[in-house]
This record gives C-alpha cells, sequence and structure tokens, in this order.
C-alpha cells in the first residue's frame, strides 16, 4: 500500500540514538565517580575502542569536528595559505581562516565532487603550507595522487573526514591517509558521540602537541606549552559514543539497504545524478549520505524548485548539502574574485541531499521517490 503525506515531516537526518537504558548505565557511572570531564574514564574507553575499531594507533578525542581541524591546523604549525574545496561544510574552510591562514578554492571533479587534484599545483605558491581535501559524503579523494604532490613540494596534507566513520581504503580505515585527518561525531553524522570529533594520524609525537592544544595549550601543572583552547569531550559525549558503537555495524547495514532502495526507484531517470563510492576500487563505504545532482534540462524542474516543492507539498525536507560553496558566502567574496571553481558551483546548484537515517523505512524511501518522480517535467 503506497504511504499517504506523512503528518512529520521526512528530515534530512535524525539522530540515532542507543537504548536509553545502556546509556543511563554508563551515567550512573559518572554520578558515582564524580567525574565530568577532563580526560575521564569514559573519554580513554572510548579513545581505546575506536583506536581498536578504527585500526590505528593514535587518536586524539575533541569536543567537536570543527576543533579537531583547528587544532590540526595549529599542531602542525601551518602558516601563509592552505589549499582547500568550497564544495563542503562552512567549518573545513573557516578552519583556515580561524587560525589566521588564508583558504585558497581548489575545483572539484564532477565524477566524485571531491578535489580536483590535477588543479592542485597551479595553486600552490612559496606561502602554501597544506592541501585540506574533503571526503566529501564520505567519497575518497585520490589520496595517492594529493600524497605524491604533496611529498613533492614539501607540504601537510589535513584531511576533513567528517563524513567517513567507516570509510575503508584498500582494507585500512581512510583516516589514516595525509599527516592528519579529521572525524566529526556530532549528532547527525552515523556515528557520534552528540557532539564530538576526533584526530587520526600517524606520527605518534603529535598525540602530546593535540593533547595539549586541546587543553589550553596546558602540558603538565606547570608547564604551558602552546596558546590554546579548550576542545575536551566530556563524559557524556563519551558515554553516547561507547553505546553507539556498539551499533556501528548494523547502522551501517541499515543505511545500505536505504541506499539501495533509492537506486533502485531512481536510476536511470532523466535530470537525476546518483553516486556510487562503493564500486571504486578498493572502498568499503559508509552510506553516510544520499546526495543527488538535478540536471534542470533533463528533469525539467530546477533543484530549488524540486526542494521547495518537496517541502511545501510533500513533507519531505531534503537539504542543498553544500550550497553555497564558500567562495558563494559574504566573507570570501574577496577570495572568490581571485578563484576558478566552476564544477564546484555546478554542483552547489543543483546538488540535493535526500533524507537518509537509521529508522527511516524503504516504505518513507518509496514515498520520498515518487514526490520526486511525480515533479519531473521532461
Ligand atoms: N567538516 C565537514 C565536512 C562537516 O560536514 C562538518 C559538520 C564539520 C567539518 C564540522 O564538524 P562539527 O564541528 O559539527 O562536529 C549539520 C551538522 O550540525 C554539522 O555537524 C554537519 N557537518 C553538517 C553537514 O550538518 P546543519 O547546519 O545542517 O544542521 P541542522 O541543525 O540544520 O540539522 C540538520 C538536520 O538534522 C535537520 O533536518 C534537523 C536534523 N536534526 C538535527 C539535530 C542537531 C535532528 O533531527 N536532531 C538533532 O538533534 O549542520
Amino acid at each position: 500500500m503506497k504511504m499517504n503525506k506523512p503528518e512529520k515531516p521526512i528530515l534530512v537526518t535524525k539522530p540515532f540514538l542507543p537504548e536509553k537504558e545502556t546509556f543511563m548505565n554508563y551515567v550512573d557511572g559518572i554520578w558515582q565517580r564524580d567525574w565530568m570531564t577532563n580526560q575521564g574514564p569514559l573519554h580513554h574507553q572510548l579513545e581505546d575502542e575506536l583506536k581498536s575499531y578504527l585500526g590505528v594507533e593514535n587518536l586524539t578525542l575533541t569536543v567537536n569536528g570543527h576543533l579537531a581541524l583547528e587544532i590540526a591546523i595549529r599542531g602542525l604549525g601551518l602558516t601563509g595559505e592552505v589549499i582547500t574545496t568550497p564544495f563542503t561544510f562552512a567549518s573545513t574552510i573557516h578552519s583556515i581562516s580561524m587560525c589566521g591562514l588564508k583558504p585558497v578554492f581548489c575545483d572539484i571533479k564532477p565524477s566524485d565532487l571531491t578535489m580536483d587534484e590535477e588543479q592542485i599545483e597551479s595553486l600552490i605558491t612559496e606561502k602554501t603550507s597544506a592541501i585540506l581535501p574533503v571526503h566529501v559524503y564520505g567519497h575518497p579523494c585520490n589520496t595517492a595522487k594529493i600524497e605524491e604532490i604533496a611529498r613533492r613540494h614539501g607540504l601537510k596534507v589535513i584531511y576533513d573526514a567528517a563524513h567517513t566513520f567507516g570509510v575503508r581504503l584498500n582494507g585500512q580505515t581512510l583516516s589514516l591517509q595525509g599527516d592528519v585527518s579529521i572525524y566529526s561525531f556530532h549528532a547527525t553524522k552515523l556515528f557520534h558521540t552528540i557532539e564530538g570529533g576526533a584526530l587520526v594520524y600517524k606520527d605518534p609525537g603529535l598525540k602530546q602537541v593535540f593533547d595539549d592544544y586541546k587543553n589550553f595549550g596546558i602540558h603538565d601543572e606547570e608547564h604551558v606549552a602552546y596558546v590554546g583552547g579548550n576542545a575536551k569531550m566530556n563524559e557524556f559525549q563519551a558515554a553516547m559514543g561507547l553505546c553507539n558503537l556498539k551499533h556501528i555495524d548494523e547502522i551501517i547495514a541499515e543505511r545500505r539497504e536505504i541506499t539501495l532502495r533509492y537506486r533502485k526507484n531512481l536510476e536511470g531517470q532523466a535530470g537525476i545524478t546518483l553516486f556510487y563510492p562503493d564500486r571504486a576500487p578498493g572502498v568499503e563505504y559508509n552510506y553516510a549520505y544520499l546526495p543527488v545532482l538535478i540536471d534542470r534540462d533533463a528533469f525539467g524542474v530546477s533543484r530549488d524548485e524540486l526542494h521547495a516543492a518537496l517541502k511545501a507539498n510533500d513533507n519531505v525536507v531534503a537539504r542543498k548539502y553544500f550550497y553555497p560553496i564558500g567562495t558563494e558566502y559574504d566573507c570570501y567574496r574577496e577570495l572568490a574574485a581571485e578563484s576558478r571553481v566552476p564544477v564546484a558551483k555546478a554542483a552547489g546548484q543543483s546538488v540535493l541531499a535526500l533524507p537518509i537515517y537509521n529508522g527511516l523505512s524503504l516504505e518513507e524511501v518509496d514515498y520520498i521517490c515518487e514526490c520526486i518522480l511525480n515533479k519531473k517535467q521532461s
């Protein structure tokens, strides 16, 4: 039987919530120990469990993904200019500016919307200290080529891996690429700690640096090593992470089913482009997002018209992730004048992230797809 228009809006995402009782058991422990934050026992336990799940040796938890980016930039001692993508969430670009550096925008590839590695070298100047690409939607960047360029020019690489929890490349977690990768564990992410984030890195020497930076630069009771802020994850966040990590395999499996259903319904429809990161060689994907591109000419209505109609008529709230793109922000007008990013601009105007979250039923997916296809005018 076909679904009627839902009473409550179907949002682009919804946080995964573990069993309340399991979370409350952790909360009882917090009450018993009188220890709420500042590297408590749950914080340590989550760091250990994440290292083991991800198969990494070095990981630092943070209060959110944005501050993980800022800590990576400060901890690696970057200066001058950092090459990044305009097709991302505001956090990526702002992390560079907030650290007093200049973001330099590199265009993206139409195939997967990640940084176009062929354009990086033309943007390198004597002021460039790093490349900060984004595995947008969990789509892996061309890490081999980016690594090779960075090595040749003596640049650092920080990956914004906010969307990649659970993604593996050639059997290894994707966050092992580059000098540092950062995760976001925000409530809207498939693995979350309410708010939260982490840095993953190869050099064990960075552990102390990052730990100091997240704690006001304080090295120990008598030494303050750096000018740092507060980015510590608290015990309630860590408790949520410990609960959610137990469900990670089922979370990814359910999202895969949802993705396959979208593909079944939308594949081959003129004017709709889907992405298949799970078909790329060596990639195990996490099904974090469900972006599609709407080609106005072939579909008959524009992305903006479709977005508005789904919301107004069908109670389906998709999101324009990521629009506006960085070069279109009011605060980056000057940078925009010196950037050439036509592919990112076109993607920003045609992309629509469709609802995907644990608990979204296949019946609801069918309903969303039917609503989309009903708007088609070609
Ligand atoms: N780098 C990248 C590439 C990122 O995508 C992000 C974050 C970061 C860095 C920074 O990491 P964090 O510092 O955030 O850890 C949301 C998230 O807040 C943000 O974390 C995420 N990217 C971004 C892609 O999505 P908004 O502005 O879209 O959030 P909002 O409030 O509109 O919520 C999105 C949808 O989720 C809405 O439909 C409402 C629903 N929702 C949200 C929350 C918080 C719920 O149903 N329940 C909830 O509790 O940014």
